[in-house]
């Protein structure tokens, strides 16, 4: 490791341990160390078709088969993989500042697996189903929520609309769970640390956090391998895999509080 990178850490952790509100926004890139393709890199998501004409309603209404293909193809591989250090540093970090949100784009669960508590997830959760008709989300128990795709057959709803099922995940032109952006917009324009972690910080509203939360003030860090659109407004970027970059935070804070 380079000096200027343990400088790094160094000085991070030492932000962390005054905090008085840690805010992470994360995005594909801290699910990949999972063995979770991103979407836009190289050997993204089915990269046979741009998600942005899988994940939106009119693909679903023209061709369900097809988009609840892509959909089972996701759920089968994130049942099959685990959370990675990344995810682990952040539901440990959660205990270690005295205030912390998580804010995610991320529809795999992983977070919730690695322990953290308390997820905004701002475009659902691709374990659970919803009815395109009367729109009602069932829960992980529900028997439509793990109702699944099978070959010659559409999930369909029981209400009397007869809805098909489609996975509850907020879709391109599809507004978000009000309570999730809200309290995303609150809590951002509290932090008095914001890391954006693994996002190519392009799809909106999500991408507007980390620049709300430098306009309000925060001290905005970046985890990413590889630079974006923040990368010149944060004020100390990470450029590693988070999975290797979250736990040398992690254990730099926890040397710090051992001192203290
Ligand atoms: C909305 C759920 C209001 C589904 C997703 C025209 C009409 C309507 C809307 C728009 C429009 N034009 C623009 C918009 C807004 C649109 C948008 O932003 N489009 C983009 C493409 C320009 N947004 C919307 O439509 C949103 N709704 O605006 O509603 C509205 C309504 C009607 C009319 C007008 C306005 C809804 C957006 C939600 C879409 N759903 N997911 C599913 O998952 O199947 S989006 C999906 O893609 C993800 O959730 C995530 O948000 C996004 C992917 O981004 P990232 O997570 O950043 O992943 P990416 O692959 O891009 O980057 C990975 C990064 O990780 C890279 O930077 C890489 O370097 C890094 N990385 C790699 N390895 C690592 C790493 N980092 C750390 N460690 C590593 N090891």
């Amino acid at each position: 490791m380079s000096a200027q990178t343990r400088d790094q850490y160094q000085e991070l952790a030492k932000r962390l341990a005054t905090a008085k509100h840690v805010v992470v926004s994360t995005g594909a890139g801290i699910s990949r160390e999972s063995g979770v393709p991103t979407f836009r890199e190289a050997d993204g998501l089915w990269n046979k078709f741009r998600p942005e004409e899988l994940a939106n309603v009119d693909a679903f209404l023209a061709n369900p088969k097809l988009v609840w293909e892509w959909y089972s193809w996701r759920r089968e591989l994130i049942s099959n993989v685990d959370p990675n250090p990344g995810h682990y540093a952040l539901a440990e970090l959660e205990t270690m500042v005295s205030k912390f949100t998580l804010i995610t784009q991320n529809v795999d669960n992983l977070h919730r697996e690695a322990g953290s508590t308390d997820v905004i997830e701002l475009h659902g959760n691709i374990l659970r189903n919803k009815c395109q008709k009367c729109g009602i989300s069932f829960n992980e128990g529900d028997a439509e929520a793990k109702m699944e795709f099978v070959e010659g057959t559409l999930p369909v709803c029981n209400c009397g609309k007869k809805g098909l099922l489609r996975p509850d995940v907020v879709w391109f032109g599809e507004i978000l769970p009000e309570d999730a952006i809200q309290r995303a917009w609150d809590e951002t324009a509290q932090a008095d640390i914001f890391m954006c972690i693994g996002t190519s910080t392009v799809v909106y509203p999500a991408a507007a956090l980390p620049f709300n939360a430098k306009t309000a003030g925060a001290y905005l860090v970046e985890v990413n391998p590889n630079p974006t659109e923040l990368t010149p407004l944060a004020d100390l970027v990470l450029a590693e895999p988070s999975g290797e970059a979250l736990p040398k935070v992690v254990e730099r804070l926890r040397e710090l509080q051992a001192q203290a």
